[in-house]
């Protein structure tokens, strides 16, 4: 029930921060409507409508770690690194309890922990059921860098992070310890995978030199099983990037992007010439399609152009994400196809 009512309060600050900030929208320059222009930028000439650079990322506390991503972004810095340092920021604090250090552990108190990272030039690196190390996302980059290898799991992954340089340290804070205890004691059955445990983080972001990177890190699926591991190590699952196209992420029941391959999916439909946010709404519409209780679930994507254009689209209210670019930082609120189906039959 917490971790509902923490859902819920989040979904409703979020919400209203969302309003606040989607009032000033026309004064900051709409990121995501697909026509504004960045301040800064000329008008009229060809390179005008890119928007670049720009970050974008899943949830509230997307805006923290795009404010760490942009130091990089807007002083011309890379893409990669720009997603990278933006992650290491809920990945660090304790507060955000689905990402890193005081993540949510899974069943057995276990706090395991999944991350992937890829840049412009198809070069990608993860880890997954990654136990001990606070920042996945740079041993994942560490993998992509250091080895022949795109992907680490387990004591593999945790043997090689160590080899690295990385230093161990126990990642169950006593707050996450204390809920975990609160879920054995309620008699939980089994793991539960629903809408009040997916507010993990991906990023992408275009860089002034127009290349595209993106980073996705999770403690994964609260009180899941020992060993699940879930979309967001997975390449073209939970991230994916084409730097001819586009890029994109996911939240949400990390199971439903891994059958659909949902990333790669949302990207190829970019390349097909729909927009980011038309591209995330036709993945949704097509893992809700063969699910008869789709409306039990969440599942969102986030995808940029590689013009600068942003969109997002999820099954329920509730996902909201930033977006920030020259002069403007934003919360977004998602579309949800909820709110399409109710629409449909009034
Ligand atoms: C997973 N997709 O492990 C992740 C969890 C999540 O926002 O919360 N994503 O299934």
């Amino acid at each position: 029930m917490n971790n509902r009512r923490n859902f819920l309060k989040l979904s409703a600050i979020g919400g209203l921060i969302s309003g606040l900030l989607l009032s000033s929208k026309t004064l900051a320059g709409a990121a995501t409507d697909g026509k504004s222009v960045v301040a800064g930028q000329p008008q009229g000439s060809a390179t005008a409508m890119i928007k670049k650079p720009i970050v974008v990322s899943t949830w509230e506390h997307g805006m923290p770690a795009n404010a760490a991503a942009w130091q990089i972004l807007s002083s011309g810095g890379k893409a990669l690194d720009a997603v990278e340092q933006g992650v290491r920021v809920p990945e660090a604090d304790p507060n955000v309890r689905t990402v890193g250090l005081g993540g949510y552990p899974d069943a057995s108190g276990e706090v395991t922990l999944d991350a992937c990272i890829m840049d412009h030039q198809m070069n990608c690196g993860a880890v997954a059921y990654l136990k001990r190390i606070k920042h996945p996302i740079s041993v994942a980059r560490k993998v992509m860098e250091q080895s022949s290898h795109v992907m680490l799991v387990g004591e593999g992954a945790q043997q090689f992070a160590k080899a690295q340089g990385f230093v161990e340290e126990n990642l169950l804070t006593e707050q996450s310890k204390a809920d975990w205890q609160q879920w054995l004691q309620s008699g939980a059955a089994k793991p539960q995978i629903n809408i009040e445990n997916h507010d993990t983080i991906g990023m992408l972001a275009l860089d002034s030199h127009g290349n595209l990177a993106g980073a996705f890190t999770t403690s994964g699926a609260a009180y899941k099983l020992p060993g699940r591991v879930g979309d967001s190590p997975i390449i073209g699952a939970g991230l994916y990037v084409d730097n001819e196209v586009g890029a994109a992420t996911a939240t949400g029941q990390g199971e439903l992007m891994m059958k659909t391959v949902g990333c790669h999916l949302v990207v190829e439909l970019m390349r097909q010439g729909l927009s980011p946010k038309e591209a995330c709404r036709k993945a949704v519409e097509r893992i809700a399609a063969r699910l008869p209780d789709f409306a039990s679930f969440q599942v969102g994507f986030l995808a940029l152009s590689k013009n600068g254009d942003s969109g997002a689209f999820c099954i329920q209210p509730g996902f909201n994400y930033a977006v920030q670019l020259q002069g403007s930082a934003q919360l977004l609120d998602a579309d949800n196809l909820l709110h399409q189906h109710a629409g449909a039959k009034a």
